[in-house]
């Protein structure tokens, strides 16, 4: 890992900056598998999943049998792990609905806003080298709480032309009943534009590679929403010299992992911490057997060392982590200041896995410094709003005037006379 001593600050605009991929190379063949699937609906989706993923289906849909088949194939340990977890997710969301509260701005001038669930999603799962089931949880159940009418889920099978079982389990477990075998740009655009099979969905959510990142993006120029621009995965530890040096190489290594772009980050006002970390790091890498992937992230990856607390805090801010770990004395005083990241662990024992997985809060997170504006998955993100009003005829007598004076000197008279027209009646 890169270690950095005591940065000025006019260096960190440059320190915080992740790599910048440069897609235009690969618009071009995602603009023609969008417009092909467009055009040619399940014909071309199971064309490139037969050229992309080496198989050829008959039906693209999970039949019924193929789901009992998948169920009764997760081990039983398994099962009530993901049940937990999956309790613990539905609690914390559960609280992110609000009651409709009716608001008399004026007397007689009625307002309310009500959260409607998005009628369809379509949630995305990538294939490679982890079966994210997790992250079906993560999406189906605010997608359930929130009361979508249909949520479609996407993700590529395997050479065998199955679909992972604890994939199909968590699926099956937060009601998602379209579940569609394909993977890639063809499943982004087969939710977009919907096929003979898959249906259309107005959002889509989910994790992917570049080319599904690309197709998203592509999707939503043409007014389909999607959940937030993704990038690699990130986590930055906040450190005193209180923390534990193997818990944090544990943490960094548990983010590493996941790919070789993984953004590993320690920031730290404790300098021998900086060598323990190194040390805990080489022993327990050897062990993983995902070290190759964790290895490569961490040669991207930096242990910062600032002088001051202060100086460490405003640096995690200007970073803007997915994932923040504060490993310091003071944890729940500095978590205070914090005013970019997407979630955050407070203390020794909050490991990242924890929200990854089970403890409730959204592990589909804000990457690439998105953090400064943007927040994570939630129910909110499966509603839209709308607003309604009621006025009484007194109501409109109260308001009228306000009305007509800024609707006249807007220029717009058919605006005002939409409120004469009724006042000369009352
Ligand atoms: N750390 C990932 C989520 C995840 N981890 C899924 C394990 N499975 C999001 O940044
Ligand atoms: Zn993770």
């Amino acid at each position: 890992m890169n270690i950095v001593r005591f940065p000025s600050r006019n260096t960190w605009p440059a320190l915080v900056q992740r790599p910048v991929m440069d897609t235009t190379q690969l618009q071009q063949t995602v603009k023609d598998i969008l417009a092909d699937v467009r055009a040619n609906g399940d014909e071309a989706v199971k064309r490139y999943t037969s050229r992309f993923d080496g198989v050829t289906l008959d039906n693209l849909l999970l039949q019924p049998g193929e789901i009992a088949a998948a169920i009764a194939a997760v081990p039983e340990q398994l099962k009530q792990a993901i049940e937990t977890a999956a309790t613990n997710i539905r609690r914390f969301h559960n609280k992110q609905t609000a009651a409709v509260e009716v608001i008399e701005t004026m007397p007689g001038v009625q307002c309310w806003r009500k959260s409607v669930g998005i009628e369809k999603v379509g949630l995305y799962i990538p294939g490679g080298t982890a079966p994210l089931f997790s992250t079906i949880l993560m999406l189906g159940i605010p997608a359930q709480i929130a009361g979508c009418k249909e949520v479609v889920l996407c993700t590529p099978p395997g050479k065998d032309g199955k679909l992972h079982p604890a994939i199909v389990y968590a699926a099956q477990l937060v009601g998602i009943t379209c579940i569609a075998k394909t993977g890639g740009v063809q499943a982004i655009a087969a939710m977009a534009y919907g096929t003979e099979s898959i249906p259309q969905a107005y959002k889509i959510f989910g994790p992917g590679n570049q080319y599904v990142t690309c197709a998203k993006q592509l999707i939503q120029q043409e007014g389909i929403a999607i959940d937030m621009p993704a990038g690699p995965s990130e986590v930055c530890v906040l450190a005193d010299d209180t923390a534990d040096a193997a818990f944090i190489a544990a943490d960094l290594l548990s983010q590493a992992e996941h790919g070789n772009d993984s953004q590993v980050w320690l920031v730290t006002t404790s300098e021998p911490l900086i060598a323990k970390v190194q040390q805990a790091l080489d022993e327990q890498l050897s062990k993983l057997p995902r070290r190759d992937l964790a290895a490569n992230a961490l040669a991207n990856s930096k242990l910062v060392l600032v002088q001051q607390m202060e100086e460490a805090i405003d640096l995690c801010n200007a970073y803007a982590a997915e994932h923040l770990i504060i490993a310091c004395k003071d944890d729940e005083a500095l978590a205070q200041r914090i005013m970019n990241a997407g979630s955050v662990f407070l203390g020794n024992y909050s490991p990242e896995s924890a929200g990854d997985y089970a403890s409730g809060t959204n592990h589909t997170l804000p990457t690439n410094g998105f953090a400064k504006a943007y927040s994570g998955v939630s129910v909110d993100s499966f509603v839209k709003k709308i607003t309604y009003q009621k006025l009484t005829q007194q109501g409109l007598l109260q308001i009228g005037n306000t009305v007509i004076a800024m609707a006249e000197a807007e220029g717009l008279d058919a605006h005002a006379n939409a409120v004469k027209v009724r006042l000369s009646k009352i």
